[in-house]
């Protein structure tokens, strides 16, 4: 039975929870004493730590706003398979990441199954400092570590009939207390994404390994996830363990809850209100401030031309 759900941030208490402390310098830092995060210990056990720093992409090297400080974006997380609460940094550094394998398959050459050291072989790693903003109308600003889809799509050798890319994350109810099923309600686990392959073959989208020049701590991902600067930030899925060339256009986690709110494309516009909240402006994570959001989240010079042809289409939910 699937009961429709309301996500976290549409349930009118989330508004007043202890939450917004996050989102306020002078109270976030008496709730981050009080937690304990786990992550750069699990960080310097990381056998791919010698990766980074990695080299920064003199190209994204200022996303136009200050960078937020490392303890918000790592302690601030949207991750529903630990929970709808955004403090589940503690109860992800929990979650054992080696070893991880990611499958790649579909319409590709040769499915391939590789360990994620392995994958990491076959890439150059780099930063960049690109902006991210959430459905919910908070953003922040992060130096990224990762390789390109692109790269990612080479290395997968899709076949001609690929049209989309489906990104699938983990299922571990054993260490993720999301997954495990409620009573009376389930969500459509895993968590699944998907950007069409021109969006893929764009120099934007980035597979994130690593933040602020270190491994990604497990809340904010680890060891794999995606990042599209221009998007709402769910379809940046996190977790990563299988990737998919299809057909046909995949149906996403939030699609499948709510497909009159969260829909294919989810590109930014301040102009195009979520059905209950404006999308007008923003608060930068950590100093609180509130900057007024931009088309395609500041990066339609890069992205815009690839929904020219998509009259038709809700682009912006
Ligand atoms: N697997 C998975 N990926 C996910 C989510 C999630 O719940 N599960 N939440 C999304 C949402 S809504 C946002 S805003 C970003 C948050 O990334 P962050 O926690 O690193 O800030 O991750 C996205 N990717
Ligand atoms: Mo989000």
């Amino acid at each position: 039975m699937l009961i429709k759900h309301r996500a976290g941030w549409e349930m009118p208490e989330s508004r007043v929870t202890p939450e917004h402390v996050f989102l306020n310098r002078r109270t976030f830092l008496g709730a981050a004493a009080a937690l304990a995060v786990a992550s750069p210990a699990r960080a310097e056990e990381d056998p791919s730590a010698g990766l980074y720093p990695a080299k920064p992409n003199p190209a994204f090297a200022d996303a136009g706003r200050p960078v937020t400080e490392a303890q918000y974006a790592t302690t601030y997380n949207n991750y529903y398979e630990f929970g709808s609460s955004k403090r589940i940094a503690e109860a992800a550094a929990r979650m054992p990441i080696r070893p991880w394998e990611v499958v790649i398959d579909g319409e590709v050459e040769a499915p391939q199954r590789l360990g994620i050291d392995d994958l990491l072989k076959q890439v150059m790693l780099e930063e960049r400092i690109y902006r991210h903003r959430c459905v919910e109308a908070w953003a922040m600003v992060v130096p990224w570590t990762g390789f390109t889809v692109k790269r990612l799509v080479e290395i997968a050798r899709p076949t001609a009939d690929a049209k989309y890319v489906r990104f699938e994350g983990f299922n571990k109810p054993e260490f993720a207390p999301g997954q495990k099923d409620g009573l009376f309600t389930s969500y459509p686990w895993p968590y699944v994404e998907a950007i069409t392959m021109a969006e893929a073959l764009n120099d934007l989208p980035l597979m994130v390994t690593g933040a602020y020049g270190k491994p990604l701590p497990n809340s904010m991902g680890a060891p794999l996830r995606l990042h599209l600067p221009w998007k709402y930030g769910f379809k940046s899925i996190k977790g990563i363990v299988r990737v998919s060339f299809t057909k046909e256009r995949p149906v996403s986690f939030w699609e499948t809850l709510g497909p009159s709110e969260y829909g294919f494309w989810a590109n930014v516009n301040p102009e195009v209100p979520h059905p209950r909240w404006s999308q007008d402006s923003e608060q930068m994570l950590g100093s609180g401030e509130r900057v007024p959001t931009v088309i395609y989240n500041g990066y339609a010079e890069q992205v815009a031309h690839l929904y020219k042809d998509l009259g038709g289409e809700k682009l912006f939910m």
